[in-house]
């Protein structure tokens, strides 16, 4: 039985997220509003099917996959770069690569305890984030 990640999450700690917007290419703008949020990601499970919605006052992002289906992700709202997106179990941790112009572009989510963990990674900067049940 694979880790259940469903769920509504809130976010409570958000370590180098400059940093990972820097690498992104965000301009200095939209990073003074975005490193002020506390986005809250509603995430559904069902098998091999994911959906995670990540709200925000300021811009929502949602993604749907499968797990080992190769998806373009077209990061809408982000950084605008498409890339060629697969996530796939790694033990207990849900590991997403995101292929394209950005080197070491990736994201990973696990759990710790009560808490629900992201790593952000793009080129040479990692965002960490810890999320609580709402
Ligand atoms: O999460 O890739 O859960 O997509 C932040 C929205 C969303 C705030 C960050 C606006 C998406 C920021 C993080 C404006 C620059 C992400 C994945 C893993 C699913």
């Amino acid at each position: 039985m694979p880790v259940d990640f469903s769920g509504t999450w809130n976010l409570i700690s958000n370590d180098n997220f400059e940093g990972y917007m820097v690498a992104l290419g965000i301009d200095f703008a939209t990073r003074k509003i975005a490193k002020m949020l506390k986005p809250q990601k509603v995430i559904k499970q069902d098998g091999d099917s994911f959906y995670i919605h990540t709200t925000s006052t300021f811009r929502d992002y949602s993604l749907q996959f499968r797990i080992g289906e190769e998806f373009e992700e077209d990061n809408k709202g982000l950084d605008n770069r498409k890339c060629k997106s697969l996530v796939t179990w790694e033990n207990d941790k849900l590991v997403c690569v995101q292929t394209g112009e950005k080197k070491n572009r990736g994201w990973t989510h696990w759990l710790e305890g009560d808490d629900l963990h992201l790593e952000l990674r793009c080129e040479n900067q990692v965002c960490k984030q810890v999320f609580k049940r709402a």
